[in-house]
């Protein structure tokens, strides 16, 4: 794969349907008006800002319900991801740094299919989130698909409706940062399929930089190896990012997190990034203001615009 890239693809899709509420689909525009694109140009990039999905056009007549489960949007989500997956293999066969722009997490169905579809079980990922993503059909409360796109990405769980994933993303190759909002079906999840978990008490406990080292020693050792991070910006305190739908507090700093995207960016292994779950109607004006400058600032940061 193509070390270090040139050029930056943003791809925009304001998906909301994987959870509850508004919002969060008007973050990429938001995050572009802020000047993201000419930033990262100011880096050296060429920068290609794809067209927004259209997401209304995905919506299915009629939603289907699964037996066991109160999931919301199957289908819909399912063909928005679908469609998104397209443009992040795209980018990433063009040897682009793929940049997602979200959206609700569940768009992550989408964009680690997509960079999977290019670099196969090499892939390596970072999941940076407070929480794991990992409910299955059966097991998720809310019904919101958002919480679920680990368990597809692993194999774990699977529908029909997601057979266009054929996921083969290796569990030994994915590993969580940030966590401290785990359901109890989660947790028996997680450690069922022995997935590599750092939570804040492993950040208080060895600190961010320790941490990221052995994030990245277990899932890619020899530093050879493509790397996706995707990054919900609830994985911040809620001092740092505060317009998110499910904010928790006890979360990364606003170091701790710049710090993480910079020690991944050292490893030159970075091909793609999601950033997903600003919500710009969430908090008042400054909240919001405060949540897309930070997105950026990490987005940059995993470019490697503040190593020397
Ligand atoms: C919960 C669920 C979630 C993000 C909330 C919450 C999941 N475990 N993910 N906010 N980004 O609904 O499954
Ligand atoms: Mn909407
Ligand atoms: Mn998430
Ligand atoms: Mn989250």
């Amino acid at each position: 794969y193509i070390k270090n890239p040139s050029s930056v693809g943003i791809i925009p899709t304001c998906y909301d349907g994987g959870q509850k509420k508004s919002g969060v689909d008007i973050a990429p525009g938001e995050m572009l008006k802020a000047g993201l694109a000419t930033q990262i140009e100011k880096m050296g990039y060429s920068v290609n800002v794809l067209p927004d999905e259209d997401c209304e056009s995905h919506k299915p007549e009629s939603e289907i319900s699964v037996e066991g489960s109160n999931v919301l949007n199957l289908v819909w989500t399912s063909n928005v991801c679908k469609a998104h997956a397209a443009r992040v293999e795209e980018q990433c066969r063009l040897g682009n740094f793929a940049l997602s722009l979200g959206g609700d997490h569940s768009l992550a169905l989408g964009t680690i299919t997509g960079s999977s579809r290019v670099y196969g079980e090499d892939l390596c990922i970072i999941w940076v989130d407070a929480h794991t993503d990992i409910n299955t059909l059966s097991t998720t409360d809310s019904g919101n698909l958002h919480g679920c796109p680990v368990s597809f990405l692993l194999g774990i769980e699977t529908h029909p409706e997601l057979a266009w994933m054929k996921p083969i993303i290796r569990k030994d190759r994915f590993v969580y940062i940030g966590l401290r909002d785990i359901e109890h079906k989660e947790r028996k999840i997680v450690k069922d399929n022995n997935i590599k978990a750092f939570t804040m008490h492993h950040v208080d406990k060895y600190g961010i930089g320790a941490v990221v080292q052995m994030a990245i020693d277990h899932i890619n050792p020899n530093l050879d190896l493509p790397i996706h991070l995707s990054l919900d910006v609830d994985a911040m305190d809620p001092s740092v990012a505060p317009a998110t739908g499910t904010p928790v507090r006890g979360g990364l700093t606003f170091r701790e997190c710049h710090y993480l995207c910079e020690a991944i960016a050292e490893t030159n292994c970075l091909v793609a990034m999601d950033l997903v779950e600003v919500n710009p109607l969430l908090g008042d004006e400054s909240a919001f203001n405060q949540t897309v400058a930070v997105g950026n600032s990490v987005i940059r940061c995993a470019l490697g615009e503040t190593l020397l």
